[in-house]
């Protein structure tokens, strides 16, 4: 199976990045070397319970020390970007301490991509809070955001523009509130008050980091990375439940930056667990941005339940992944024009992430993954419909390179194009990283051949 760009694609058009994109602590490894020290996923990981099969990243791909290897994998794969994270505490092992064995090992990956010609993009935080920021209240304490805003400075004084893209956060709306809301991820907080007070001091982090970035990296772009997951209303009685479940998920971390507020339906609904904002906080937080980053796996369907309160309704007809998600392309589209028609201050989006953890069957030395292969196809068509109905899009990372810790789902669950033998470390590319590579190999020569 390949994948088909139709040669009128927008997708086609010489500029748009291709990617791929990984996370620090999913693949890293290397927990205790090179100085750093550990972060909250560290210490949630050895809690009972929390993670499947007790998993770890302790090793994970052990990128740490096989990182040439991958970049010269991703190089010839033949796409025109890599999308990473960088540990906070592998560059900040105590606060305040630089840490130059830390910055060593970013310099000498993004000097390496570079000389493949890939460009760089960099995450600076892809969840892994230093373990010594959690002690004193983690995103609970304002003062994490100013943390941040001084860690930011570290890393974009070091490297300026070598970094071609800086990314503040990715997912502000996992961080705060499957980590300090639902206790589903690190740390492993529970309640309603903490998941938007958490989510506050991470906004207020994204914005204080805005003008550090832009001041030491003039010629970098500058923005911030959401997940979305558009809400589908049941039937037109459940519309207000649909919008309530939006509003109190991805828009709730995307309307302060466009609007410099939060969603009001959740403001009034939710009233007694509204964070405690400072004046002047909105105004740091709507810093315009160059780019908004936007993930996208699935959606949802709402329904309304007895009590009148929002509640999923499972698809159980439609298809989904190994994972559970529902595959939904046309929500990809929907959700694109939406933010488009929402806020008149949008900027040029990438999208930084999408894909899909399949049940992929191995035989021989083949990896069959033809699920993830349509799930591919089938997104690339929905993205070129967006970008025909004129929303501007610049680029699509896969998630992700290489299978990797998926977080609270451990090992479990496979995301990669590329396959890891967790024993080995062998990397093997599945069909869909070689129908990637023919994709873009075929993309190149129709590019050539038109100019
Ligand atoms: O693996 C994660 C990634 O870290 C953030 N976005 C979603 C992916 C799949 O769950």
């Amino acid at each position: 199976m390949k994948y088909q760009i139709p040669a009128d694609s927008k997708l086609i058009e010489p500029n748009f990045v291709f990617g791929v994109a990984t996370s620090s602590y999913q693949i890293e490894g290397g927990v205790r070397e090179g100085g750093r020290t550990p972060s909250i996923w560290d210490t949630f990981c050895r809690k009972a319970g929390v993670v499947n099969n007790f998993d770890n990243g302790d090793v994970a791909c052990d990128h740490y020390h096989l990182w040439q290897h991958d970049i010269a994998m991703i190089a010839d794969l033949g796409v025109d970007a890599y999308r990473l994270s960088v540990s906070w505490s592998r560059i900040l092992p105590q606060d305040g301490v630089v840490n130059p064995q830390g910055l060593e090992f970013y310099s000498n990956i993004i000097d390496e991509c570079h000389r493949k010609g890939l460009k760089v993009y960099v995450t600076l935080y892809h969840w892994d809070l230093p373990q010594y920021l959690e002690d004193k209240g983690g995103w609970l304490n304002r003062e994490t955001a100013y943390k941040f805003a001084q860690y930011a400075d570290v890393v974009s004084q070091f490297f300026g523009h070598k970094i071609d893209v800086y990314t503040t956060l990715n997912e502000p709306f996992v961080s705060a509130f499957l980590g300090y809301r639902w206790g589903i991820h690190a740390p492993g907080v529970k309640g309603d008050k903490q998941g938007f007070q958490a989510a506050h001091h991470l906004m207020l982090a994204h914005g204080l980091a805005m003008p550090v970035l832009r001041r030491n990296a003039p010629n970098s772009l500058h923005g911030l990375v959401v997940n979305v997951c558009p809400a589908y209303p049941v039937n037109s009685t459940d519309v207000a439940a649909a919008e309530f479940k939006a509003a109190d998920g991805y828009l709730w971390f995307i309307d302060p930056v466009f609007t410099g507020q939060y969603p009001e339906v959740v403001c009034k609904k939710l009233v007694e667990y509204m964070p405690l904002i400072l004046e002047g906080d909105m105004e740091i937080i709507s810093a315009p941005l160059d780019y908004l980053g936007i993930n996208y796996y699935s959606r949802e369907v709402i329904g309304t339940n007895p009590d009148g309160q929002p509640e999923i309704a499972p698809q159980t007809e439609a298809e989904h992944t190994f994972i559970g998600w529902e595959v939904y392309p046309r929500g990809l589209t929907d959700v694109l024009v939406l933010l488009k028609q929402r806020y008149a201050n949008l900027p040029p989006m990438y999208i930084t992430e999408n894909g899909a953890a399949c049940d992929d069957e191995q035989e021989g030395g083949v990896i069959h993954d033809d699920q993830r292969i349509a799930y591919y196809q089938t997104h690339l068509t929905a993205l070129d419909e967006a970008i025909r109905q004129g929303v501007d899009i610049r680029g699509y990372f896969a998630w992700s390179l290489m299978d990797n810790f998926e977080w609270a789902f451990g090992y479990s669950q496979r995301f990669g194009i590329v396959h890891v033998d967790y024993q080995t470390q062998e990397r093997t590319l599945k069909n869909s990283a070689l129908a990637f590579r023919g994709m873009l190999k075929q993309r190149k020569k129709t590019i050539s051949s038109s100019q």
